[in-house]
């Protein structure tokens, strides 16, 4: 019986893969799959004009609509963008392509503390791009107690003043901080348990956005956040009074990496993005940009004082966890937060 399986599965993967060249796209091309907000036009732009490859920026808000657009779509992408979990989840299904880290000299700059990291041991698949955490933000000027936790964030008297990264894990991840779950442990039980409190806590939110929650905080429409870190930097760069605080329940840290699907077209060109990205002056363009925590040491050496000691891109981090591959259990949030946030 299983050696049916093993022949079903070699056929499914020539097919598939037979069926992906049929569709080669033009040489001279790169389709960039990554988070919204996260990719420099300048860094495109600079790449553009140096290779000749046009490169297409599609844009995604979670993981989760990264992994279910190339699931659908296996040969459209040549580069994709996923946190640290994502990339455990991709190698499992056998989704990536090994990076021939030749191609990639530039991978010297990252930090040893970046290298060979345990969801992808042995550093086959994935090059880190930025790294950062989830947390606080709040606008000091009209907050006068500040908030150290999700406790804080999702109580009544908030109601209508939080915006929220709209990603399920996220928000689930947070309920299991407040019920002291560790935040991999997505087991039916425990989801129940955290249940009861994100329903008590998502009519409190006004906005869920993971693209630009800064808007609403610039324009006083929110005064208080939940963010990637690098969102609350870019606040606390443009007005002080923005305050990052990592929450006292449990802080989450993340880990983004470039990526290559066993799909790709263009496998050459996505090597030759990476190795761009790594190279210390075009680092420090997506960290002056998106001031997420620059694994690149080479760029952090070109900062100035202030992006290094912005808190939120360089918080001090002493406990934090990540997150892991989660198997099916991913579709367990999906399903409870469709159904919470009515549908
Ligand atoms: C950038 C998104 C950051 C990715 N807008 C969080 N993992």
């Amino acid at each position: 019986m299983k050696h049916v399986f093993v022949v079903i599965a070699i056929f499914l993967t020539a097919l598939f893969l037979t069926s992906c060249s049929k569709h080669r796209a033009p040489a001279a091309e790169l389709n960039l799959f990554a988070w919204s907000e996260y990719v420099p036009q300048e860094v495109i732009d600079g790449f553009q004009k140096e290779t000749g490859i046009k490169v297409n920026y599609e844009a995604y808000d979670s993981n989760e609509a990264m992994i279910t657009k190339l699931s659908q779509n296996p040969c459209g992408y040549d580069l994709v963008q996923p946190s640290e979990y994502a990339v455990e989840n991709l190698i499992r299904r056998n989704m990536l392509s090994p990076i021939d880290m030749a191609q990639v000299p530039n991978i010297k700059n990252l930090e040893p503390a970046f290298r060979d990291l345990p969801y992808d041991p042995g550093q086959k698949y994935s090059v880190p791009y930025m790294s950062g955490t989830t947390g606080i933000v709040y606008n000091a000027a009209t907050v006068k107690t500040p908030p150290t936790g999700f406790a804080d964030v999702f109580v009544p008297k908030n109601k209508g003043r939080v915006v929220a990264v709209n990603d399920n894990r996220e928000i689930v991840g947070w309920a299991f901080d407040v019920l002291k779950i560790p935040l991999n442990d997505v087991t039916p039980d425990n989801l129940a348990k955290a249940r009861p409190l994100i329903q008590s806590w998502l009519p409190i939110v006004k906005v869920f956005d993971s693209d630009n929650p800064r808007a609403p905080l610039l324009s006083g429409d929110c005064d208080i956040g939940v963010v990637f870190g690098g969102d609350a930097a870019k606040l606390y760069e443009q007005d002080h009074k923005f305050k990052y605080v990592l929450p006292a329940e449990g802080t989450h840290q993340f880990i983004d990496n470039l990526c290559i699907p066993v799909g790709a077209a263009h496998k050459s060109a996505a090597h030759q993005f990476i190795n761009y990205i790594l190279r210390p002056e075009v680092s420090k363009i997506i960290s002056d940009e998106f001031p997420y925590t620059n694994p690149n040491g080479e760029a952090k050496k070109l900062l100035s004082t202030s992006q290094l000691e912005n808190p939120a891109s360089y918080p001090k981090l002493e406990h934090s966890e990540v997150f892991h591959d989660i198997g099916p259990a991913s579709q367990k949030i999906t399903a409870m937060m469709t159904e919470l946030r009515g549908g």
